[in-house]
Parts: structure tokens; sequence; C-alpha cells
């Protein structure tokens, strides 16, 4: 089946005249559909369109924005099952990971809805007599919407609700692998009462379809996760233009292990937080840094529990792991492994898994354990983005907060320990957007600030109310009701 781009409120058909294919990654003969492969012509029609839907949207108060994201989540609510059962299809992940994305995109968009009747500025006294002084949020524009295929409905979700109900457009393009996640998404929110033109959805590629999009000087607001080269890029378009720009970029996510602490819970939490979502996950754990003293005993439990692990179809209930999303995703963790067996000592897995019955046509990779990798070396610093787990062993404390530090990205991190003094050291030491204390790196829920620090991001957060800072301008009012001129910093001075 064809999928059309959004527009205006109208679905239609690329003016390219061209489309794309997006097929099942547990098994690629499964054709999902074709989608536009759109061009730059269609992304000025989107960028018209968000723009003439502005000023009524701008002008609908806030609370009423609010009233159709309670009806898009509760939309979303509805048709869980129907848009996790597609999801997994789409991207691979187990049944019961897809209906957490959904539940995801349902939190972060009730959530939003409530900032419509919040929107909080601050009212502060004046350091004058008889004058007002207070500040509001007001939206900035059409914002160019750029998301990946790991949690193609979630983060979708975290960046158009908080866009939207503070009053922006969007011009929404999402990743190549996850279309018909988007066209889906797309359909409820028509249903929920968007008005036209104020969510235009437009499927393509980066270059054809992103890059149009960044350049424009009619989006003033940008918010993209994705690769680091990529985001780089947009960056540097943004600089030129002074726009907006939100960056959710490259991860290396660990694990801190002391000699105090509960192994059973720690073996738990690190396979859940490695191999959950295939090691596909912003907040996946790549690095265990454990103390020696309980090192052997932790990687022996780790062996064990991965080992065990069922690869196959998400949709298929006995499933512990699933597909990664392409080939190129698969044949990166390869060359990922090769480096492994040359520089560390694999433990566990290593190698495609598409010998196996029922496997062989889709992208599956063992879930791979990598012993005595140092802090520095690639495995440690570099980016896998699957299920390939490398173990980092130290002396002390001291030593893991070195390792843990040492490197150029820092959105999620946690330690495992009895002690409360190190718990507390830990939430002070790590350099990352988030910690956790006796649980993995994954599982961020909606309502805290989300994202990453150094290379990781640019500063911005998802999620939370601070999400509203991506999306909004601030302007602070002075009401002066004296009837006479007040001069401050001068009149307040004097002796
Ligand atoms: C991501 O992988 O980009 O914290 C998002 C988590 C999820 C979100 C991950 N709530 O694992």
């Amino acid at each position: 089946m064809e999928h059309g781009n959004f527009i205006a409120g109208e679905w239609c058909a690329s003016g390219t005249g061209e489309t794309f294919e997006s097929v099942n990654p547990a098994d690629t003969r499964d054709v999902i559909g074709r989608f536009q492969a759109s061009g730059p012509a269609d992304v000025a029609e989107a960028i018209r369109a968000a723009d003439s839907a502005l000023p009524a949207w701008r002008a609908t108060p806030a609370p009423k924005r609010g009233e159709i994201l309670y009806r898009f989540g509760a939309l979303m609510a509805e048709h869980k099952e129907r848009l996790a059962g597609a999801m997994t299809r789409e991207m691979g992940k187990v049944v019961a990971e897809a209906r957490g994305d959904v539940q995801e995109g349902i939190d972060i968009a009730f959530l939003m809805a409530g900032e419509g009747r919040r929107m909080f500025g601050d009212t502060v006294p004046s350091e004058l007599p008889d004058k007002w002084a207070m500040s509001i949020r007001q939206p900035i524009g059409v914002a160019g919407i750029i998301t990946p295929w790991n949690f193609p409905m979630a983060i979708p979700c975290w960046k158009m609700m908080p866009a939207l109900v503070s009053g922006n457009a969007v011009v929404f393009k999402p990743a190549t692998d996850t279309p018909h996640c988007a066209v889906l998404l797309v359909e409820l929110m028509a249903e929920a009462g968007f008005p036209a033109g104020t969510v235009n959805l437009v499927t393509g590629s980066g270059e054809a379809v992103g890059m149009p999009i960044v350049e424009s000087p009619d989006v003033p607001v940008i918010s993209f996760t994705g690769s680091t080269d990529t985001g780089r890029r947009i960056a540097a378009v943004a600089a030129r233009r002074l726009k907006r720009l939100s960056l959710e970029l490259v991860v290396k996510n660990g694990i801190v292990v002391m000699d105090d602490a509960d192994l059973d819970l720690a073996v738990d939490g690190i396979v859940w937080s490695a191999f959950g979502t295939t090691g596909q996950r912003c907040t996946a754990c790549s690095r265990v840094i454990v103390a020696d003293a309980v090192a052997d005993e932790l990687l022996d439990r780790l062996v064990a529990r991965t080992a065990a692990l069922r690869l196959g179809p998400g949709n298929d209930p006995e499933t512990d792991v699933g597909p990664l999303i392409s080939r190129a995703a698969s044949e990166k963790v390869a060359r990922y492994a090769e480096v492994a067996a040359r520089e560390a000592e694999i433990v566990q897995g290593g190698a495609v898994a598409t010998d196996r019955a029922g496997l062989e046509h889709g992208h599956f990779f063992e879930p791979t354990i990598v012993d005595r990798v140092r802090p520095m070396d690639r495995l440690g610093q570099e980016e896998i983005f699957g299920p390939l787990l490398s173990i980092i062993r130290v002396a002390d404390y001291g030593e893991a907060v070195l390792a843990l530090n040492q490197t150029r990205y820092g959105l999620s991190s946690s330690i495992y320990t009895a002690d409360v003094n190190l718990a507390f050291q830990a939430m002070r030491d790590f350099e990352t957007g988030i910690v956790y204390v006796n649980a993995g790196t994954i599982g961020a829920e909606t309502h805290l600030p989300f994202g990453g620090w150094k290379g990781t991001g640019n500063g911005h957060r998802e999620a939370g109310h601070v999400a509203l800072d991506t999306f909004t301008e601030w302007k602070s009012i002075y009401i002066d009701y004296s009837g006479h001129l007040q001069r401050a910093q001068i009149d307040n001075q004097r002796a």
C-alpha cells in the first residue's frame, strides 16, 4: 500500500513522483508499504501550510490547544495494541517494548496537555512602586521535527507535543526506516483535531527533506535526534541562520558495579539495559565498569543470563531480543566484534545470527559480551548502538568514576552499591544528564528532563516542563501604573 505526505490537512503524493519501501527488519521479505520519496518542493509546501496555520493556532488559548493533545493521547491509548503491533513489524522491538514506546507517547501527550493550563512564567515584585513585572512564554513559529527510528512514536511525540501546545506549527520528517509509524501517528493527530496545517508530515531522505527543512529561513526552530555527523551539519546551518536548535546525539552509557552491590539486581539491570531494544536505545548500557573484587562473579552470571536470551521476531512472545534495524546496523556491530576479537576478549556471542532457523531473513546479531576492555579502547569510546557490551575492570570507586566520565558523551549512567555514601557521591560525580542508583540506564520517565551532557547534545532538554524551552520565546512584561516616569536602577537607589 502507498502512503502519502500530510500537508495542510490533506494526504497527498510527492511532486517527485517517487516512493521508497519500508520493510520488516525481522523478515525483509515482508514489505510494509511504499512511502513518498519527497523533495525540497514538498518541504516548501509543508512550510507554507504550517505558516498559514500559525496565526489562528497561536491565537487559540493554550488550554484549548491542550484539549486536542488530551484527545490525541486518549486515541493513542485506544489504539495502543494496533500501534505497538505496527511498530514491532517496522522497527523490530519486541511487542512489550513497542507498547512501552506508545505509552511514552501517551504520557508526554498528557503531560504537555496539562502544560496548556500551566505554562508557568514568573510574576515577581518590581523594584519600583506601582509597577507590575511578569514573564510569559510565546511560540517561535514553524518547528522542524527530525526524528530517529529507534523510538518511532515516543520521540516524535516528545518533540511535537511541547511544540504544539505552546502554539507552534510543525513540519515532521521521520526516519526513512520507520515512515509507517509516523503515518499512523499523524492519522491519529488529524483525528484528534489538530487544525489543518498545524501538523505536516513529509517523508523522505535526510538530504532531500531534512536538510531543506533545516535550511529554510521560515523554520526558526529545529529539534533533531540522530547521529553526531548529521547533528554537526545541522548545527552549522542553524548557526548561520541563528536558529533555535535542540540536538540529541551520540551516547556511551555506563553502569558501575561496586564490590558491595547486590549482584543479582545488577545482572537484571545490566541485561535489560544492554540488550533490551537490542541495544538500540540512546540510553542503552554499552559499558559495565566493575570492581575487580566482584568482576569474575558478575561476569559468570552475566554470561549465563545472556546466553539464555532468545533471539527472534519481536511479535513472538518467546522472543527476548529482536533484530537490528538494518543490514548496515548489523554490519556495524560485526565490525566492532572484529575489533573486540583483536583488542579484548569476547566471552559471549560475537556473530550474526542469521544462520539459525527462522532468522535467516532478518538482521539478527547475538547478544555479545567483551571482557578486559580498557576505558580508552575503541570499544570503550565509540557508539556501537547494538547488542555489544564491554566490561571494564577497575580497582575502586575512584577509578570507576574516572572510567565512567572518560568519554566525550554523557546521557545516562548508573551505580549499583549498598553504600549510601557512594550512591550520593555518584549522584554528584557522574557527568551525565541522567543518573540511576541501583537500576539500569534505561527507562527515563517523561516528566523529568531528558538529555545529555558534553558531546551528546547542545544543552537543551526534552521531556519535563523544560521541553517548552526549546519551542518558546520568553517575553518579560512591565506595567507601570504610577502615572509618572519611574527610572529603574536610578529612582529606587536615591538615598
Ligand atoms: C532513546 O533511546 O532515544 O529512557 C529514548 C529510556 C526511554 C527513552 C529512550 N524512556 O530508555
